[in-house]
This record gives structure tokens, C-alpha cells and sequence, in this order.
């Protein structure tokens, strides 16, 4: 059994949320075929906070964490994207923060979206804008997300600023004793280099748990301490790539 499951930035509401695997991640988790003590939503679970944007098939993965939540607890950390969501996590039966601490074996994990650390955001709103549509036009164009990616990994100010939300990050866990700090926010994907993961490796460890707007879609699993980032492809999509 997992201690937990953590998956960020989901971004329900918005057309490139990939339901269709987020859902059947969600069933297996609630059939008890990924068994795990906790689900984590660490932030960014709607893409606005303007609800009339969300679609039945949004709904639909609204009410399967309602259910779930019966039999797995389930903590929704906030985002940036979030709005007003206290309110419907209450409804949907979960439990809402803006930070959350995990122990898990004998470690501290500190779990937040990671937001806080992004200054871009405030800093140049339109710049952001301009670039979120265009990265959605890219995804449109071409629906593999190929394109998409690869603009991603290669703008010098997005990588910089998912560098910034890593360093600010591991500084506010170090600060504060944890162990490993885990974020979502930045859609990029992170784990520490396999090198450092000796005992003698006294700093704070960073996780990114991706997002839920392009596929493969990642999530970290934490275990005894151990925490491991994955990607997730439903069964029925891998049968179709071969
Ligand atoms: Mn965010």
C-alpha cells in the first residue's frame, strides 16, 4: 500500500484536461488496483474559477472523487487556478489547504502547489496569457503534444521559471526541516537526479508532479519515504499506440 498518490494541475474546465485518463486513474485508484492511504490534488484541480466552463465529462470526475473520497482520504492542496474552490471541496467531501505535510516513513515531505514561488506570474500577467494561449494552440495543431513539449523545454524564460519555483521551493522545505518537498504549478515534470540519492545527500529533495494538459500525464507515488515520479497511460490508449 502507498502512503500517497500526488497528481497536480488537472486543470478541469480548460479543453486540453485529459479526462479520459484522469478518470480511469481515479477508478483504479478507487477499484483498489493502485492501493494508497491518501490522494493528494496538489493544486490547479480547475483550470478557472469560472465553473460554467466545465463540461458533464468534468462533472463526471468531480463526482467520482465525491465517491471516492468515502474510501480514500483525499486532501485538495490550493493553486493559482483554483478560485474559490474551498467551497467545493467541502461539497465534494475533501479536505482543502494550502500546504500539507506528509510523513511518510521516517521522512517529512512538504506538499504545495508551488505558485508561491512564481513571480513571473505577477510580474509580466501578459506575457503569461500570451503564452499559455499560445502553448493551447500548439496543443491544438497537434493533438500528439509533440509540438507542445518540445516549445515547452525549449523557452529560456519558462525554464528559468520552473528553476526558480525548484530553488525557492527546496529553500522554504529546508527552512522549515522538511525532508523532500513536492510541487505542481510549472507542468514540467521533476525528480532529483538519481546521484544525489545517497544518505549523504543532506538537501532537501524536489518533485514535480507534472500536469494533467498533455499526455503522458505523471503523478508521484510516495511509499516508506520514497517518493517516485511516474507516468500514467491508460490501458486502452497503450493498446492503441502499438
Ligand atoms: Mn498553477
Amino acid at each position: 500500500m502507498l502512503d500517497a498518490i500526488v497528481v497536480s494541475d488537472l486543470h478541469l474546465g480548460g479543453d486540453n484536461a485529459q479526462v479520459f485518463a484522469l478518470r480511469a486513474f481515479l477508478e483504479s485508484i478507487h477499484h483498489g488496483e493502485m492501493p494508497t492511504r491518501q490522494l493528494i490534488l496538489n493544486g490547479d484541480v480547475f483550470d478557472s474559477h469560472d465553473f460554467r466552463r466545465l463540461k458533464k465529462h468534468h462533472w463526471k470526475i468531480l463526482s467520482l472523487l465525491r465517491r471516492m473520497s468515502d474510501d480514500v482520504p483525499i486532501v485538495w492542496i490550493s493553486g493559482n487556478h483554483d478560485g474559490p474552490a474551498e467551497l467545493i471541496s467541502s461539497l465534494i467531501g475533501v479536505q482543502f489547504a494550502e500546504e500539507y505535510e506528509l510523513l511518510s516513513g521516517d521522512r517529512r515531505i512538504l506538499v504545495l502547489h508551488g505558485h508561491q514561488f512564481d513571480s513571473f506570474l505577477d510580474d509580466h500577467p501578459l506575457l503569461t496569457r500570451a503564452a499559455e494561449m499560445a502553448y493551447r494552440i500548439l496543443q491544438r495543431v497537434d493533438p500528439s503534444f509533440q509540438m507542445a513539449r518540445r516549445a515547452k523545454r525549449a523557452s529560456k524564460t519558462f525554464l528559468r521559471c520552473a528553476e526558480l519555483v525548484r530553488e525557492r521551493a527546496i529553500a522554504y522545505a529546508a527552512r522549515r526541516g522538511f525532508d523532500a518537498v513536492c510541487c505542481g504549478h510549472t507542468h514540467l515534470e521533476a525528480e532529483p537526479p538519481k546521484h544525489l540519492e545517497a544518505s549523504t545527500n543532506r538537501r532537501v529533495e524536489y518533485f514535480n508532479s507534472g500536469c494533467w494538459t498533455e499526455s503522458p500525464c505523471g503523478y508521484l507515488s510516495v511509499r516508506d519515504g520514497c517518493i517516485s515520479l511516474h507516468h500514467y497511460v491508460p490501458e486502452a490508449m497503450a493498446v492503441a499506440a502499438l
